[in-house]
């Protein structure tokens, strides 16, 4: 689907997706369709019986960082990315804002990775979905180095075969609109 070409806004896809965003998955398996990237990993994770934990305690758990992703840390960077890079004016005040916002969660965050190496238990959806928003903080002119918890996470994470291949595909364009 090329957003670019607004391919996104066609029936066939509106069928998929009534709220016009890539990612969208058919499972072929089921026909399952399933939009929004956090119910996507939640689908996968559950299909497959991976990087989701089982107890109920952590499984709650795992939902709350994986909303809080979803909820404050996309759609605030996303703001900021917006005002920031693509915004035809330069707007101090929104550019203020969604930074000090973004910056509030990085201190969530790095205060919460202080006493784990994940956000729960082991590796899992919640860190998967997550990752990537932490990794984009460079092109949002924004650092980690105050955040020493995030840092190492981040570095961590970005070390693992799976993240390399995956920051390969598809090729970045950063020029997407959110
Ligand atoms: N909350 C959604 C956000 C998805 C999203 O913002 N997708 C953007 C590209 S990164 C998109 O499809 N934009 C096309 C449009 O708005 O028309 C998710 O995580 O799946």
């Amino acid at each position: 689907v090329d957003i670019e070409k607004d391919e996104q806004m066609k029936p066939e896809f509106l069928a998929l997706n009534p709220n016009n965003k890539i990612p969208v998955i058919v499972d072929r398996d089921t026909d399952q369709t399933v939009f929004e990237s956090g119910a996507i990993l939640f689908y996968l994770a559950q299909k497959s019986g991976q990087f989701l934990p089982s107890s109920p305690q952590t499984h709650i758990e795992t939902l709350e960082w994986l909303l809080l992703q979803v909820g404050h840390i996309g759609p605030m960077m996303g703001q900021l990315w917006h005002f920031r890079v693509f915004a035809s004016e330069n707007l101090p005040y929104a550019v203020g804002r969604y930074e000090r916002e973004v910056l509030r969660l990085f201190g969530v965050l790095d205060k919460h990775l202080a006493e784990r190496n994940y956000l729960v238990g082991d590796y899992g959806i919640a860190d998967i979905a997550t990752w990537p928003w932490i990794n984009a903080h460079s092109h949002l002119a924004l650092s980690l180095d105050a955040y020493p918890n995030l840092k190492h996470w981040h570095a961590a994470i970005g070390e693992r075969p799976a993240v390399q291949k995956g920051l390969t595909v598809p090729q970045v364009n950063h020029k997407e609109r959110n």
